[in-house]
């Protein structure tokens, strides 16, 4: 319970997968990242573990894979780093087959207890974002939405832009937050709301639940 709270998570890489095949059996609750390439996922990824274990990229659109990182608190859980979409110049199909593999993710993990949607500050939600959001909502999978790189808008925009921003159909579990892994701004806050959410999600799963709705 509350012990466990402000511990440090250890974490690892478990799997990279390229299809759904290769896939790693469900192992306790999972939590899933998603977002535009370029947002910050890597960085915020290892803002979380504290440890540099995604990789970092100055190229848009280079993870392809679905990487499953285990990390031990509590019981334990999954972070799940989905491909970045949205990077224009690649090809059709490998877009088609990054949409695939994010809407199989969703649709079909039962051990999916939320989705973390990371959204660039200064561009709010774009075309891809909806169809994201759209996913998850379609298949009763919850959302938290975090908007990244707070650091490269003037601090007296915040409140407009995060009004601007809060407009159906964007839904997610509580209020967004806000963060810059630059300035190091908003981790810590986020990683109590994980812990607690997740805690929250575990003591359901203990009574054979699943984590989430349909
Ligand atoms: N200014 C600023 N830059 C960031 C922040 N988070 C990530 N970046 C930079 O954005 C670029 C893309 O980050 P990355 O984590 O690889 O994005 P991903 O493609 O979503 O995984 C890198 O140059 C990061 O250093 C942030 O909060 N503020
Ligand atoms: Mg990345």
């Amino acid at each position: 319970m509350a012990s466990n709270r402000r511990k440090r998570w250890e974490a690892a890489l478990t799997a990279t997968c390229f299809t759904e095949q290769q896939f790693p059996p469900a192992q306790g609750l999972e939590v899933a990242l998603a977002g535009r390439s370029n947002v910050g996922k890597s960085t915020f990824i290892n803002g979380l573990i504290k440890k540099p274990l995604a990789r970092v990229s100055g190229t848009p659109g280079k993870t392809r894979s679905v990487n499953f990182y285990r990390v031990n608190l509590g019981k334990g859980f999954t972070l799940v780093d989905l491909p970045g979409f949205g990077f224009a110049s690649r090809s059709r199909s490998e877009r088609t087959s990054w949409a695939k593999l994010i809407e199989e993710f969703i649709a079909r993990r039962e051990s999916l207890a939320l989705l973390i949607h990371l959204v660039d500050f200064r561009h709010g939600f774009l075309e891809n974002d909806r169809i994201l959001q759209e996913w998850a909502t379609g298949h009763g999978v919850p959302v938290q939405v975090v908007f990244t790189k707070i650091d490269k808008v003037p601090k007296g925009r915040w409140t407009p832009l995060l009004k601007k921003y809060s407009v159906p159909p964007a839904s997610s579990v509580t209020e967004p937050f806000l963060v810059s892994m630059e300035k190091g701004w908003g981790v810590e806050e986020f990683i109590l709301f994980l812990e607690s959410y997740l805690e929250d999600a575990g003591s359901l799963q203990c009574g054979n639940d699943r984590p989430r709705g349909g």
